[in-house]
């Protein structure tokens, strides 16, 4: 099928885009349309040329998957050469978003007719990238250079009303759109053709108020090159010709397309949307409806993630054993939205709106309404499996029944049911109202509507759903513990408490795992080591003194009157050297890159085991699971993108030396991880 449709009415010819799902600029498109724009110009019965276009967005941008291999002609820079030159005038009739490469082609049309759900926006700089096909010098000509580059750097798009009111639209098509494009293509035929975009050099405004908006970002733009180069192409616009800068732009846009900082950011982009379908379910399964929620447990977990529902106007109730408990998790639930209406994140009514949802109840029988019930009471597996035995009881039939547990097994919860379909994980991140990631758990028997259901209901709350499988921890916890068994053994083996944290800081994580415990509360921690029978010498240590983080005013830091960053502590230095001497662990200054590779290395490791076992489908699962749970810088891709772009043959012999090092063999590449190293990377440990 020719993704685009061409047909000529009146005189004016309309070149109709249709290549689903989002109208990406491949190379077929782009053959297509430049074909339309040559033959508008060839037929001398032809007075202009109208290009709407069908489906979900007007056009998404370049081929995101194309970017990397050799260029096919006519490239984007050719089409939109083609259209800039155009004797005839070109109409943009954009009736959805525009992004990227897709308002680089309407920017170089004549005009832009928006519909009142158009979006206009150029997004490359969330890719690594900068506007590649004349954005950084049409944007600027038609809405002033201060005003284009903040919606360069920025990325998110301008609505309708937004986008005329800056100068990218010239009319705003209230209803048919098709039919406002053709007259006002007519209208302009009528005239004198007026200059191209690329000539009105009157539009970029005062030089002073792109130099203010340029010093604005001068911070961003020392750590993120596609924002520096952003800043110069537009300064370009200023000093040099129109073609000149162009080819500069070109230049910029290439260099980036090379720095491994945006070939893992588009690795992200695919990773979440692959990680959206899930695995080994046929395609076609449809969610069952889910109305009305309940919670149990109004704990910091049940409260926050009562919350997510009644923030997505889903009606909760938050069940509780008994009525003080229930009172207090609402009266939690108010305090958490009523500091949001006092920063002015939150408007009162909405906050109401919201309260209004939510409603309180004692005992399990409340459940029996809603279509999805979560659990969030105390991990403790006996508890949770009474629990199960009772909702199968009294939960309406075909409810979806998940467990929020952290790491218990959610196959043995099912099994305390005689509806094993309906149980699955939903392990939501803290603070549960917060965090983007949603461990969607599928146990044995969970049937594939079930998780089709919990993975849509994490969209309308707003998460990022990522189906794992069953196992202590599942992938994110699983990997974590990891990383945290190396803190520890750092910690005895003479690194600094801030030592570790600045390793991981300064590759990217907004805090230090020493700096987390503090944040969360080290007992948390520590009631799951005693649950499990596990220790950690210098984490128990700091919970028995007393020193349980910041809300106990010292925890791996000092917090001194409340402050919220901890300062090195000389008693927790001699409180590590104490419980080294007794392990027998012989202290060192250790390098910071080695603090990082002991940190992270581990964690690449277990998170290939993760594959080979199947509890991830796919490697860019894992990384996603990081990015929205943990914070994991995205410019490096996730712990297995960073991983393979670093080399895994380098990392399992990093891992031999650790081991051989430190006597732990646990340190050692697990053979899953040579084996990915062996066959070309983690692909080849996927199952999906
Ligand atoms: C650019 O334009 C550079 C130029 O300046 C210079 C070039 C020289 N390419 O997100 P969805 C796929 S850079 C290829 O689920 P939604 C996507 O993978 C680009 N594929 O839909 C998915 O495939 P699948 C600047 C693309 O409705 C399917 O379409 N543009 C592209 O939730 C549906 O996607 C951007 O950065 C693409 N450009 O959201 C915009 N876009 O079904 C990127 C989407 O196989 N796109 N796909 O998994 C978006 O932000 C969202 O997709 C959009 C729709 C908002 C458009």
């Amino acid at each position: 099928m020719d993704p685009v449709r061409y047909e000529v009415e009146g005189g004016i010819a309309v070149a109709t885009i249709a290549s689903p799902p989002v109208n990406a600029l491949s190379a077929a498109l782009r053959a297509s349309l430049a074909a339309a724009v040559r033959r508008a110009t060839e037929d001398a019965s032809v007075r202009a040329l109208v290009i709407p276009a069908e489906g979900r967005t007007w056009i998404a941008g370049a081929d995101i998957s194309e970017f990397g291999k050799p260029p096919v002609s006519p490239t984007l820079a050719e089409l939109i050469a083609l259209l800039d030159a155009c004797p005839k005038p070109v109409v943009a009739a954009i009736h959805a978003a525009a992004l990227g490469g897709g308002l680089e082609v309407a920017m170089a049309c004549t005009a832009r007719v928006l519909g009142p759900a158009a979006k206009l926006g150029l997004p490359e700089v969330k890719l690594g990238l900068l506007p590649g096909s004349g954005g950084t010098q049409r944007a600027p000509r038609l809405m002033g250079a201060a005003a284009a580059l903040k919606l360069m750097a920025g990325g998110d798009p301008l609505d309708a009303k937004a986008a005329m009111a800056a100068g990218l639209g010239e009319v705003l098509a209230e209803d048919d759109l098709r039919m406002v494009a053709i007259a006002h293509a007519a209208g302009l035929a009528d005239g004198p053709l007026p200059a191209p975009v690329s000539r009105r050099d009157e539009g970029l405004g005062p030089r002073e108020a792109f130099e203010a908006e340029a010093a604005a970002l001068a911070k961003r733009a020392a750590t993120e090159p596609q924002v520096a180069a952003m800043v110069a192409c537009v300064r370009d616009a200023f000093e040099l010709p129109f073609d000149q800068a162009l080819a500069r732009e070109r230049q910029a846009f290439l260099d980036l397309l090379q720095d491994p900082r945006s070939k893992a950011l588009r690795h992200v982009f695919f990773a979440e949307r692959e990680a959206a379908k899930i695995a080994g379910i046929p395609r076609e399964t449809k969610p069952r409806r889910v109305e009305r929620a309940a919670v149990l447990g109004a704990g910091t977990m049940g409260a926050g993630i009562a919350m997510c529902f009644a923030n997505a106007g889903i009606p909760v109730r938050v069940i509780e054993t008994d009525e003080a408990a229930m009172q207090r998790g609402l009266a939690r639930i108010r305090a958490t939205y009523d500091a949001s209406v006092k920063r002015g994140s939150l408007t009162e009514a909405a906050r109401d709106a919201r309260m209004a949802l939510v409603e309180g109840a004692v005992g399990l029988e409340a459940a029996g309404e809603a279509d999805m019930i979560v659990e969030a009471v105390f991990e403790e597996m006996s508890l949770k499996k009474q629990v199960f035995a009772t909702l199968d009881r009294v939960a309406k039939p075909g409810a979806i029944l998940a467990s929020n547990t952290s790491y218990l097994d959610i196959d043995e919860m099912a099994a305390a049911t005689s509806r094993p379909g309906d149980v699955l994980g939903m392990h939501f991140f803290s603070p549960a109202n917060v965090m983007k990631l949603l461990e969607v758990v599928r146990a044995r028997a969970t049937a594939p509507d079930a998780l089709v259901t919990a993975a849509e209901i994490g969209r309308r709350l707003g998460k990022v759903p990522v189906v794992v499988g069953v196992c202590f921890g599942f992938v994110g916890n699983r990997m974590l513990a990891r990383r945290t068994q190396q803190v520890e053994r750092l910690l005895l083996e003479g690194a600094a408490p801030d030592q570790v944290d600045k390793a991981l800081t300064d590759f990217g994580f907004r805090m230090g795992p020493c700096a987390m415990g503090d944040l969360a509360g080290l007992d948390i921690g520590w009631r799951i080591r005693q649950a499990t029978g596990k220790r950690a010498p210098v984490a128990d240590a700091l919970v028995e003194a007393g020193r349980l983080g910041q809300k106990t005013g010292k925890g791996y830091y000092l917090y001194p009157e409340g402050a919220r960053a901890g300062v090195p502590d000389p008693e927790v230095t001699a409180m590590i050297e104490r419980i080294a001497a007794q392990e027998g662990v012989a202290r060192r200054a250790i390098p910071q890159e080695e603090i990082l590779d002991r940190l992270l290395l581990p964690m690449v490791n277990e998170g290939a085991r993760i594959l080979d076992e199947g509890v991830a489908a796919r490697p860019g699962d894992i990384d996603v699971v990081w990015l929205h749970g943990y914070n994991w810088p995205a410019w490096t891709g996730g712990p297995m993108h960073w991983a393979e772009a670093r080399g895994l043959g380098g990392i399992i012999d990093r891992l031999a030396g650790f081991a051989a090092a430190t006597g732990d063999e646990s340190l050692r590449a697990a053979p899953a991880l040579v084996r990915a190293s062996a066959e070309g990377g983690f692909r080849a440990l996927a199952t999906a």
